[in-house]
């Protein structure tokens, strides 16, 4: 199934049996890091571009393969994306750490394999013009750095995501996936538009959010840790596009539930929101949708080529874009993906709208709590 790692399994075993003379219980070559969770804070977004100047953009990542909770109740073995800042490897997460840079911008990213893992990865990133979106010259063992320098061409949102072993499908299957936001020279609009009030005019800044959705094929058994009770990638589900669930941002309940980020996407009404929304898929397309919201800009490319007053956006798997809206009733808004029945696998997530001022009765009558969903 994967050369790279059945080679480097095989060169091991052979050297611990000739060596010792002994079997040695391969599960004890092999430990696998265990983690609560991969889970994703949508909140965890680097700062907006405020330059025009193009400068170089130093990026650290490392890829990890951990055992986390997909579901109530499953271990899943991850691999996935973390960011080293100071020399301190964050968490690994899925998605992976958003990264954000601005057209024109030299981009480097230093991209290292953790000694702990079993299998060879790359990186491939869409916003990158040239071989295998920086595969090609990626692939690194377990315990190696590669270095990949590019210029960020064009601005929009792009997924990033691992190819590794020339075979995408299996390293995205895993959780290896991640955004990529290419700025226009100057940055993001800060304000959606300018208020005047006593004062003169000012800007409404806008709440950001990440959100990244995929959908997971599970089976037991974890290859090369037989010790450990949990769930890897089923192929033959995945080949069939079969999902056992789906999430936003790594675990099924990480949107909905309090107790994981189910309280973090909250806003003030009359704030201004922009999610940037991966989908890593493997194979299906995102139909995201909020109930009881219109996005007033979508863009899956450029910010100027926008889409306006859409109410659901397809996301093919293997992309990115961005979502802006006003956020002008309080209330709890259900992030789902509107294929619906993948809601009870778990693509759902709470938007929470509070109340800053009066009701606004002109645009929703009478007062309201709950989804009604
Ligand atoms: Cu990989």
């Amino acid at each position: 199934m994967c050369k790279g790692k059945n080679f480097f399994y095989g060169l091991l075993s052979g050297v611990l049996l000739s060596g010792a003379m002994a079997i040695v219980p391969l599960k004890s070559v092999f430990a696998v890091e265990m983690v609560g969770t991969v889970a994703k804070n949508p909140t965890e977004i680097p700062p907006p571009i405020t330059r025009s100047c193009p400068t170089k953009v130093t990026v650290d990542l490392v890829i990890k393969e951990v055992m986390a909770e997909l579901a109530p109740g499953k271990q899943f073995w991850f691999w996935g994306f973390a960011e080293k800042k100071d020399d301190v490897v964050g968490p690994c997460t899925v998605p992976g750490p958003m990264i954000r840079v601005m057209e024109g911008d030299t981009v480097v990213i230093n991209l290292t394999n953790d000694s702990n893992n079993v299998e060879p990865h790359n990186i491939d990133l869409h916003a990158v013009i040239g071989p295998g979106g920086g595969a090609a010259v990626t692939n690194i063992e377990p315990g190696e750095t590669k270095t990949l320098q590019f210029k960020a061409m064009r601005t929009g949102a792009y997924i990033y995501h691992c190819a590794g072993e020339g075979m995408p499908w299996e390293h995205v299957a895993y959780g290896m996936y991640g955004l990529i936001m290419v700025e226009p020279r100057g940055g993001l609009k800060k304000a959606y538009r300018e208020l005047t009030n006593h004062k003169g005019t000012v800007e409404k800044e806008f709440k950001e959010f990440y959100i990244g959705q995929g959908e997971w094929y599970i089976k037991p058994g974890v290859e090369h840790h037989p010790d450990i009770e949990g769930y890897s990638l089923d192929e033959d589900k995945a080949m069939s596009e079969h999902p056992d669930y789906f999430t936003f941002n790594g675990h099924t309940k990480a949107l909905n539930d309090p107790s994981i980020f189910g309280n973090t996407m909250m806003v003030n009404q009359g704030d201004m929101v922009r999610i940037f929304f991966v989908n890593g898929g493997p194979n299906i397309g995102s139909n995201f949708h909020i109930i009881g919201q219109i996005f007033d800009k979508f863009y899956p490319g450029h910010y100027r080529s926008a889409i306006r007053n859409e109410e659901t956006a397809y996301i093919p798997p293997g992309s990115a874009a961005v979502f802006e809206f006003e956020a002008l009733v309080p209330g709890q808004y259900l992030l789902v993906d509107h294929a619906l029945f993948r809601v009870v696998k778990g693509a759902s997530g709470f938007l929470h709208v509070n109340k800053a001022k009066k009701w606004p009765h002109h645009i929703y009558s009478p007062e309201a709590t709950g989804t009604g969903h």
